[in-house]
């Protein structure tokens, strides 16, 4: 098993809601490391940049208008395979398709405001972590 690292955004239906330490506890629980975090609210531009492999996707523009109507909390998460077990602890992008158990089924409200964004491969989650992270402290 690697030892690996993965970037997590809690979402602004959750920091609106003010879950975001539930959500954390969560992601503790399941063993993961929140290794760096930081609240920010992301201009226009970070967020098309961050989700243009969804630009021709009919929801783009309503994504982003969502992602950066409230901050968001921008982390870096390691441990055993955290990019999968990330993946599964979040649950399905529907939450009502979530399976018992993940952070979608308990917080999610609908498929755009899923509570979460995790990376999706060992490739993504380098790019990603540096887009949000490059020259600020992690810690492991
Ligand atoms: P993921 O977050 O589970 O990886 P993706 O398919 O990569 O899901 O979609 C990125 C984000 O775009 C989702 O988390 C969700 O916020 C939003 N999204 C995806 N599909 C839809 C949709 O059909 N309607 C509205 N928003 C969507
Ligand atoms: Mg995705």
């Amino acid at each position: 098993m690697a030892i690996e690292r993965t970037l997590s955004i809690i979402k602004p239906d959750a920091t609106k809601r003010n879950i975001t330490g539930k959500i954390n506890a969560m992601i503790e629980e399941a063993g993961l490391r929140i290794i760096a975090q930081n609240l920010t609210r992301l201009s226009r531009k970070q967020a098309e940049t961050f989700y243009a492999v969804h630009s021709e996707r009919p929801f783009f523009q309503d994504l982003v208008a969502y992602m950066i109507s409230e901050p968001v909390v921008t982390q870096v998460l390691e441990g055993e395979n955290a990019i999968a077990a990330y993946r599964e602890l979040m649950g399905a992008t529907d939450p009502g398709e979530a399976a018992e158990g993940t952070i979608r089924k308990a917080y999610g409200i609908d498929k755009q405001e899923n509570s979460l964004h995790g990376s999706d491969s060992f490739e993504n989650a380098a790019l990603e972590i540096s887009y949000f992270f490059a020259g600020k402290e992690i810690f492991s």
